[in-house]
């Protein structure tokens, strides 16, 4: 459908002018990302979103939708900090605690190897018992082991403590991370930027001034690196916006990001359940559709399954999302907070799913050189997008 046809979707409705935006590539407002947000049309900011994502893909990849066959590696869930939200933190957890050495790390790498993963996800809780050396001895053994493995690893909130640990510059860890084998940098680590809310959830580690920093010297040093942002915890519309324009800020600046990532918060384990809103679908879908539209620098936004569920991940694709993470046969800190989803996807699923979302399934590496383009046909399914979107959101 082209945008003028698009378009007229628009005539008379609320949301027009911001519509007219879209349609003509102009950048939006935080004014305009406000009101997509109080809007109640779904289908609208859907369409505005799915329109977005299309106009940013490569001329014939406009239904590509990109997975990779990853593990989350998590050497040790012991954390100095205690972030309410997080049930790594709370006192139970912590009194099981575990801290892998290099060689177990090893062993669960060979897990994913053996499936033939081609990325892992590493992360873990700031321990003082896992610093730089460990680090560094880490990346390199994994390196002689899997050199074909890309290491995607370290949130800024890692690589802050690092640095305060060894008393040196956020710079000079990267650049011995990244000497010994460090290919990326996941988002994690976000939260909410604005202060107020991190004080209410007792986030005491890296304020959005330096995980901004953190990202931008990683982007200078020539590794890519994700972006998140995490609902649930008591933030506000506004904050929601605030935080995708820093983003947007920083990326004008050092352009290294290649993907957001709309979390949402799980509360088994913590106790913030009383004093937050817990998002709808509906919520989650405008994070989707609207980080698309206003993030018009960010080339992918992520469905992450394993916090949406596969359900509302699918749908999520028809809201400007055209990745859905990986295959992910191990994964932590969604699931010690009481996430359901099953902790692996088959290749075979992970294609059906997409595919019956109506789009064409591509295996990707971590930066996004695509590696296979699925066979698979999508399904032609616009008469039940409608359907399925009323159930996934009235049945809530
Ligand atoms: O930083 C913490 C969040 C993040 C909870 O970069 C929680 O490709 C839900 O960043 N419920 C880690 N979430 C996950 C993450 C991520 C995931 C997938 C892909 C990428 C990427 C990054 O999870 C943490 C924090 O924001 N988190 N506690 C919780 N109870
Ligand atoms: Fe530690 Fe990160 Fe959990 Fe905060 S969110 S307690 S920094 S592991």
């Amino acid at each position: 459908m082209s945008a003028v046809i698009e378009n007229r979707i628009f005539t008379g409705h609320p949301l027009a002018d911001v519509a007219e935006k879209v349609y003509t590539g102009k950048r939006i407002s935080r004014e305009d990302a406000i009101r997509l947000y109080q809007s109640d049309d779904l289908v609208a900011i859907g369409a505005l979103g799915e329109y977005a994502r299309r106009v940013k893909a490569e001329p014939g990849q406009e239904n590509y939708v990109y997975y990779i066959h990853n593990m989350h590696l998590n050497p040790t869930n012991f954390c100095v900090e205690t972030c309410r939200f997080c049930s790594y933190a709370n006192p139970e957890e912590r009194g099981k605690a575990y801290t892998w050495g290099v060689d177990r790390v090893l062993e669960e790498a060979g897990k994913g190897a053996a499936l033939g993963i081609n990325e892992i996800h590493m992360v873990g809780g700031l321990n003082p018992a896992c610093d730089l050396a460990y680090y560094e001895e880490v990346l390199q053994q994994l390196r002689i082991k899997f050199p074909h493995i890309h290491m995607k690893a370290f949130t800024a909130v890692e690589i802050e403590y690092l640095a305060n640990l060894d008393g040196i510059t956020y710079e000079e860890v990267l650049t011995r991370l990244i000497a010994c084998g460090l290919g990326s940098m996941p988002g994690g680590g976000a939260e909410i930027f604005d202060d107020a809310v991190r004080e209410r959830m007792a986030v005491k580690k890296t304020p959005a001034p330096v995980y901004l920093e953190i990202h931008g010297i990683a982007h200078k040093l020539g590794i890519k690196s994700n972006a998140t942002m995490l609902t649930g915890i008591s933030e506000s519309i506004e904050n929601k916006v605030d935080h995708m324009l820093l983003l947007r800020e920083q990326q004008d600046k050092s352009g290294g990001f290649q993907c957001f990532i709309p979390l949402k918060c799980y509360y088994d384990g913590t106790n913030i359940q009383d004093e937050v809103t817990e998002p709808t679908p509906a919520d989650l879908l405008k994070d989707v559709a609207i980080s698309r539209i206003l993030l018009d620098n960010f080339p992918h936004i992520k469905a992450y399954w394993i916090q949406l569920g596969v359900q509302l991940a699918q749908l999520a694709l028809s809201f400007g999302a055209d990745d859905m993470d990986g295959t992910i046969m191990e994964e932590k800190i969604t699931h010690a907070a009481g996430a359901k989803t099953p902790l692996q996807l088959a290749q075979e699923k992970m294609e059906q799913l997409i595919a019956s979302s109506g789009y064409k399934p591509v295996v990707r590496d971590t930066i996004y050189n695509i590696r296979q383009v699925s066979s698979l046909e999508p399904a032609k399914i616009s008469e039940s997008f409608a359907e399925r979107l009323n159930a996934l959101v009235n049945d809530h």
